[in-house]
């Protein structure tokens, strides 16, 4: 049985958008997992993988930290539906990785730190205060994030451009089917999903049709998770 730490916000929120990486691999693969709820000043359940930060998994005794080494890890022990499919199919992945992480997701930040600090945990909230202030140069997290969605949002629509034109002429960023790429992206909408009411796309973005198919994948896993 393979156990996933997964971070937990008030309410038992799962926002994590890494956390959902390793969830949808998981899904992918038909592995059944339980899920170890973690606050960000709980750390000491994920010491003995030796990490700060979540996705953790442990399979038997077996500790896997981080979610792309996980995705490596499952391919490797569980070759059966491959994630990352082929050495180019791998590399692309890799691409969506790096992309996702350092354009999408930080041009998401700015518009829901204010959602996501109301949300999270009383107990870890001077702990966000401390370390997203210190990155944003201030703790008023609902003054910023206000001036924020002024131009934050139509820059973010487009910085989601090169998976508009993908998905215009396919179905999945992976092609006909889904795989690793899809849930890399994916798990980053779970993030907003969870803990803003904001909407961050529009109806008639390619974008938002594919969202919609995989909230809808595996039997609707990311649609039942509790959402803002
Ligand atoms: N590169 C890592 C990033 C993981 C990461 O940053 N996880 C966040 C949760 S979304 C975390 O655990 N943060 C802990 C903290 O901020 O103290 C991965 O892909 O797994």
């Amino acid at each position: 049985m393979i156990t996933l730490y997964d971070l937990a916000f008030e309410d038992d929120r799962r926002p994590s958008p890494f956390c959902w990486r390793a969830k949808f691999a998981l899904a992918h693969k038909g592995l059944d997992f339980t899920s170890v709820p973690m606050g960000f000043t709980e750390k000491e359940k994920i010491a003995f993988a030796d990490s700060k930060t979540v996705p953790v998994i442990k399979d038997g005794e077996k500790p896997v930290k981080d979610s792309w080494a996980i995705a490596v890890y499952l391919d490797d022990m569980y070759p059966e539906r491959l994630l990352l499919k082929s050495e180019m199919g791998r590399s692309y992945a890799r691409f969506i990785n790096g992309w996702t992480d350092t354009v999408v997701n930080a041009a998401i930040f700015p518009l829901i730190i204010g959602d996501l600090y109301d949300r999270v945990r009383p107990e870890d909230k001077e702990y966000i205060a401390e370390s997203r202030g210190a990155r944003l140069g201030t703790k008023d997290f609902a003054s910023f994030q206000t001036q924020a969605r002024e131009k934050g949002l139509a820059a973010f629509r487009a910085s989601l451009e090169p998976a508009r034109r993908a998905l215009r002429e396919q179905k999945f960023l992976s092609g006909a089917e889904a795989a690793y790429p899809d849930y890399i992206l994916a798990g980053t909408f779970m993030w907003p999903r969870t803990i803003s009411p904001l909407e961050l796309l529009e109806k008639d973005d390619p974008v938002y049709s594919w969202r919609e198919r995989m909230l809808d994948h595996f039997d609707g896993m990311a649609r039942k998770a509790k959402a803002a």
